[in-house]
């Protein structure tokens, strides 16, 4: 699964730099394989996934080993840590990069349909559901990408994103280890860190990319990258051609999900359109289910990319599928006479996109309700030019200020999952069946 670790491309005393601190592929072999051999036998195991060579470690450990990884947010508040952890039922680790191991003690490697890694992402409703990946559909993801994006050995990737989701930790990270490209992780994803690494590929969610795009001096500084790759929420076209016009590339953009991994993509070898997101990657085939008399339609999928299933909740699962097996994405989409696929949105308003995060709008408003002044809340997600969308919560409640409802929500739940505002109102619209009417809360611009 890791070729380069495996000595394939040759090592470099910086072949993985990460928040300011680098290693060789053979040092983090060695602290992988202390990590195997903790882990080794566990059902799953989970560490807190900050931008560290500890949390890089960690994941290779558990590949090594045959064990799943589940990669906590750091910033996650205790109720979502708490059902992480019990719902996966692995035990969280603390890795100590210092700590080495020469060979590979593991009696059990991992086997090709074996869970590799879960993550946690977020439904319209309810709490976080565990998503599985085999390595062998990690593999096939990441060599599919390699192949749109003529990644190789000799690039130096670079990104500052978080480590416990497909974009950061599959591609930006394993990405790497696979290709044997040298990583540079720049901590945060600031311009101006951007700027100073020096790489051939970059990648950003658009929040990243209209940043720098807003920064022409930082955006100068990258004229000398191979590519750009935009993922995780649209790319608006202005940033498109900002970046184009300060940086000599036109971005690439790509789309994806945690549980397909990235399915469709910009090649390198043509020019990119905006406000479209390429073609199928290799192995993968889509359809849009169109109603009749319509051009648009939910995006179904199927490939060697797709996850293995919901852990534990194979109604889920089975739900996310048609009969005849095609996964649905909920994302609306149309395919042009050239097979370049255009996102139009979300099937649901209560699927939320905020900076590349993924939020269910249900997780924020139980999170709400559970505050004791809070008698209706209802979450959608705005309109935001840095953003793409902002967390807004509408709530009935009595006796409480917006600012004591929003350090609420960040206690129990991730930072990136609290309302940047809270409106009050006096009551929900709902409709005969008593289901809110969220748009009617949105003004005309807004919906
Ligand atoms: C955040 N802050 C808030 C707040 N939310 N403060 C008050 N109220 C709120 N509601 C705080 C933050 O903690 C931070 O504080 C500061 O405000 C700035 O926050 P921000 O505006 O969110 O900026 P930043 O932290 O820089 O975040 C922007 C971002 C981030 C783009 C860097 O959103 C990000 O990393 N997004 C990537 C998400 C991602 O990787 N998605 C991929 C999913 S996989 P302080 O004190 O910390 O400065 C996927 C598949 C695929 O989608 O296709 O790729
Ligand atoms: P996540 O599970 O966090 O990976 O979020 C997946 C969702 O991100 C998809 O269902 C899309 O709605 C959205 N997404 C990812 N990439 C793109 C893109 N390039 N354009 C539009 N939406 C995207």
């Amino acid at each position: 699964m890791l070729k380069a670790l495996h000595g394939i491309h040759g090592d470099r005393a910086d072949a993985v730099t990460i928040a300011g601190r680098s290693t060789s592929y053979e040092d983090l072999l060695g602290a992988a394989r202390a990590v195997a051999a903790d882990v080794a036998g566990a059902p799953a195991f989970a560490v807190t996934a900050t931008a560290s060579l500890e949390t890089v470690a960690a994941v290779v450990g558990g590949l090594l080993a045959g064990v799943p990884v589940v990669p906590l947010p750091p910033d996650a508040g205790p109720a979502e840590r708490d059902h992480i952890l019990r719902d996966s039922g692995a035990g969280l680790i603390e890795v100590d990069f210092a700590r080495r191991a020469a060979a590979d003690p593991v009696a059990r490697a991992a086997g090709p349909d074996d869970p590799a890694l879960i993550l946690y992402t977020s439904g319209t409703t309810g709490a976080p559901k565990g998503v599985v990946h085999t390595a062998t559909a990690l593999a096939a993801g990441l060599d599919a990408l390699a192949d749109a994006w003529q990644w190789s050995a000799e690039d130096t990737l670079v990104h500052g994103l978080p480590l416990f989701h497909v974009h950061g930790l599959v591609l930006g990270v394993l990405g790497a280890l696979r290709t044997g490209s040298r990583l540079v992780h720049t901590g945060r994803p600031t311009p101006a860190a951007y700027a100073a690494a020096g790489g051939s590929l970059y990648f950003g969610v658009p929040t990243v990319w209209s940043r720098i795009a807003a920064d022409p001096a930082a955006a100068a500084a990258l004229s000398g990258a191979r590519l750009l790759v935009s993922g995780s929420a649209p790319l608006p076209t202005p940033v498109f051609r900002s970046l184009s016009q300060l940086t000599g590339h036109a971005p690439l953009e790509r789309y994806g999900m945690t549980e397909t991994l990235i399915t469709l993509s910009a090649r390198a070898d043509a020019v990119p359109r905006p406000g479209t997101v390429g073609t199928p990657v290799a192995g993968v085939r889509t359809r849009i289910a169109v109603e009749p008399g319509a051009d648009i339609g939910e995006l179904q999928l199927t490939g060697p990319t797709l996850f293995s299933g919901y852990l534990g909740r194979p109604e889920a699962t089975a739900a996310s599928y048609t009969e005849d097996g095609w996964f649905r994405t909920g994302d609306i989409a149309a395919i042009d006479a050239d097979g370049l696929h255009r996102i139009v949105g979300r099937a649901s308003i209560d699927m939320i996109k905020s900076g590349g995060y993924r939020i269910g709008a249900g997780e924020v408003e139980n999170a709400l309700l559970d505050h004791p002044a809070v008698s209706e809340a209802a979450v959608v997600g705005v309109p935001d030019t840095d953003l793409g969308q902002r967390i807004v919560a509408f709530v009935v409640a009595e006796g409480v200020g917006a600012s004591e409802l929003t350090d609420f929500v960040a206690a129990h739940l991730s930072v990136h999952k609290r309302p940047r505002e809270v409106r009050f109102v006096a009551s929900l619209p709902r409709n005969a069946m008593g289901k809110p009417q969220k748009r009617l809360l949105l003004s005309p611009e807004e919906r």
